[in-house]
């Protein structure tokens, strides 16, 4: 009898099975390695290498191992913070642009080994692979295609020796769950002494095919970043974003490392894609990726750093946070603290999931069977999911949360091992009895977070409007996050008057021009006041109802620019006076032929002991420079060079503030001179020049 029963309860599930089979993949769907790397979602970047002790961005390769000298290298307090933060791993700047090694590799004399840290013995990367083992991190690896030290840059030779360097870091480490190439390559450098511009062919050179089937046979789980994989893309900017329309699916043979003129494809993915190719939010903590004291009250801070997550992980990418670890050897303090306050809120943000075992009803069942059943999306099952029919593509799940509920975020995840499908979703909630559109989106992916207004439903309603095919999703949560306040926006225009702004309504503004830390004690902001000299200006938004501060704003500003006169042929020309209002959205930019003098009278002599660009934004032709000289005058005829060979090094794909030092001097008259532009579209400007002065 109790095998009779068995038996038919086996017929029944076979012939359930039989009649309702799952839907067929639709397009690209991701491999092995690729669906393990979408489990991690968040894991950290480390820049720490030459950079960090000449305080560069991009090393030109002249630099000597001597320089490198960590005081209190402690790679198990990096796994120590990033663990504690909830990140799953580390990809560490094994050798940046500027060709210095962090392990002893045999093939260079330009590493760890010549360098007085634990005197030649030490290898960082051994201690960061044994911290990570030690903290259940995995590890990853970046590898520079580009090299400014190596003599034999461009030449074949050099991709034997890359590959070399290559095969030692996938050998002596362990498991790597990631080996990230930079698109960066090909420009000027030291290359051994010979100091030239070196081009390469950038589809040729490096031949990816050979270097990419090295990397599959010693490290098979291993998943390949760079520009266009193979296994995970750059997302075309490294503020922090994808697309809100976000394909993890691309025409891959369209891209390689450093051919990306068209970032857009990158941040929000192709719907006719050949591969699976998802996106990986790459971003700094700072706004460099590598240490600058002077970078030190430019932290992000938490509502920065949660509209990343929201808007990386949230969005359909991972997000790869990177640490520009100290000359100590240590992720800095201030670093630590916003890392931490991510966690916490990410952990307040996902407390609760209201949608968790609620009833759920769908408009559509996939031949009405369990199997594909609507509350499959709310039983924490992430393999389980809801499916309609074919040919169903446009259906509905509502979500009964049983009594008005305050809500404000919800997430959702497609069923990837069937391939990315929906294209386009909606979701109303039922609010004092009445149906209202809260949001109307468009891609969801692997997952899909969005944050919503506050509302209070008692039913919420999610419609795929159009999707490739059936639709088939997983997993979907609902919670009500607590509020968080952003900090104010400090601003001074070009006579000197600070205004500071806060987002939020009903709150107030407190103020210190002092660099003290701002409190309801401190000046209460109520219009707009002079700052001519050099000060640091502090404000806070405080929200009297929730008695809640936002985090302080920190605003360095040097001496006021009502003075200055742009001279010279640059006069007379459009918009030139932008360059100095104190509004980094507005500036000015030129085609015409290099180099371009930007010449200024000061209006009054000054030390000066260095300069501040910041570049144009804008998504076409922003005009941004990246080689220039700057020079220095008392009388606007005689110049001194304060600056020669100057670079904005990363500029193009990160477009910060740059900051400039030079050897102290008096001047009246400043002069930036353009020598090349950072697009290949010839275009050279300037949204804000500012100046560094001293005493
Ligand atoms: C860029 C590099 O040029 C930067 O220096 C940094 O390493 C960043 C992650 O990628 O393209």
């Amino acid at each position: 009898m109790r095998d009779f029963v068995i038996f038919t309860f086996i017929l029944l599930i076979s012939i359930s099975c039989t009649q309702t089979p799952a839907p067929e993949p639709v397009g690209p769907i991701p491999s092995e390695r690729q669906l393990a790397w979408h489990q991690l979602e968040y894991y950290a970047f480390v820049h720490f290498n030459m950079n960090t002790f000449t305080n560069m961005e991009w090393g030109l390769g002249d630099e000597k191992p001597a320089q490198f000298n960590p005081t209190e290298l402690d790679c198990r307090q990096w796994a120590r913070v990033c663990k504690e933060a909830g990140m799953k791993g580390i990809i560490l700047t094994a050798k940046h642009h500027d060709g210095f090694c962090l392990w002893p590799s045999t093939y260079t004399e330009h590493s760890v080994k010549n360098s007085p840290w634990k005197d030649g013995k030490g290898d960082v990367v051994r201690e960061l692979a044994d911290a990570c083992k030690e903290y259940g991190l995995k590890l990853g690896l970046y590898l520079s295609p580009w090299d400014r030290n190596h003599a034999d840059y461009g030449k074949p030779e050099y991709i034997t020796y890359f590959r070399n360097q290559l095969r030692e870091l996938l050998t002596n480490y362990g498991e790597l769950f990631e080996v990230w190439f930079d698109g960066a390559n090909g420009g000027t450098g030291y290359y051994g002494g010979a100091n030239e511009n070196r081009k390469i062919d950038r589809s040729t050179y490096y031949d990816w095919e050979n270097t990419f089937k090295l990397v599959r046979e010693l490290q098979p789980n291993a998943c390949m970043f760079s520009d266009g994989g193979p296994d995970v893309r750059w997302v075309g900017n490294e503020e922090g974003w994808a697309g809100k329309t976000n394909w993890s699916i691309l025409k891959r043979d369209d891209f390689a490392p450093g051919i990306t003129e068209d970032r857009r494809d990158l941040q929000e993915g192709q719907e006719d894609g050949t591969h699976w190719l998802p996106a990986e939010v790459d971003v700094s903590i700072r706004p460099g990726w590598y240490y600058h004291t002077y970078e030190d009250h430019k932290v992000k801070t938490l509502p920065h750093l949660l509209d990343i997550y929201y808007h990386s992980v949230g969005r359909n990418a991972s997000l790869l946070l990177n640490f520009p670890v100290d000359p100590r050897g240590l992720i800095h303090e201030k670093d630590v603290e916003q890392v931490l306050k991510l966690a916490e809120a990410l952990k307040s943000d996902f407390a609760h999931d209201l949608a968790k075992g609620k009833k759920v009803t769908a408009s559509n069942i996939r031949g009405n069977a369990k199997a594909f059943n609507a509350a499959n999306v709310v039983d924490g099952d992430p393999e389980s999911y809801w499916a309609t029919d074919d040919g169903v593509n446009t259906a509905s799940l509502t979500i009964d949360f049983g009594e008005p509920t305050p809500i404000n975020r919800f997430l959702v995840q497609e069923n990837i091992l069937l391939g990315q499908r929906v294209q386009e979703f909606m979701l109303e909630g039922l609010i004092d009895n009445n149906w209202q559109t809260i949001a109307n989106e468009t891609t969801i992916g692997a997952k899909r977070i969005l944050r919503l207004p506050n509302v209070v439903a008692s039913q919420l309603k999610f419609t795929v409007l159009a999707a490739k095919a059936c639709p088939v999703i997983s997993n979907i949560q609902v919670y009500k996050a607590p509020k968080v306040l952003v900090g104010p926006d400090i601003k001074r225009d070009k006579d000197g008057l600070v205004t500071i702004t806060g987002n939020d309504q009903g709150i107030n503004l407190y103020y210190t021009t002092d660099g003290t830390e701002p409190d309801t004690s401190s000046n209460k902001f109520s219009k707009p006041f002079e700052v001519h000299k050099p000060s640091t200006v502090k404000a806070i938004v405080f929200d009297g109802e929730s008695g809640m501060f936002s985090p302080v704003s920190t605003r360095k500003l040097d001496v006021s620019k009502a003075k200055w006169k742009v001279i010279g042929k640059l006069a007379k020309e459009k918009n030139i006076s932008t360059v100095f209002d104190g509004d980094s959205h507005t500036g000015w930019r030129t085609k015409s032929a290099l180099p371009v003098d930007f010449m200024v009278n000061l209006g009054e002599t000054l030390n000066l002991q260095g300069f501040t660009y910041f570049p144009g934004q804008g998504r076409s032709s922003p005009g941004i420079i990246l080689n220039y000289e700057f020079y220095t005058s008392l009388d606007g005829r005689n110049w001194k060079k304060a600056v020669q060979n100057g670079e904005f090094s990363n500029i193009k794909n990160s477009p910060i503030l740059q900051e400039v030092t030079f050897a102290k001097q008096k001047a009246r008259y400043i002069k930036l001179k353009a020598l090349s532009p950072a697009f290949e579209d010839g275009h050279v400007g300037i949204a804000e020049l500012g100046l560094i002065t001293g005493s």
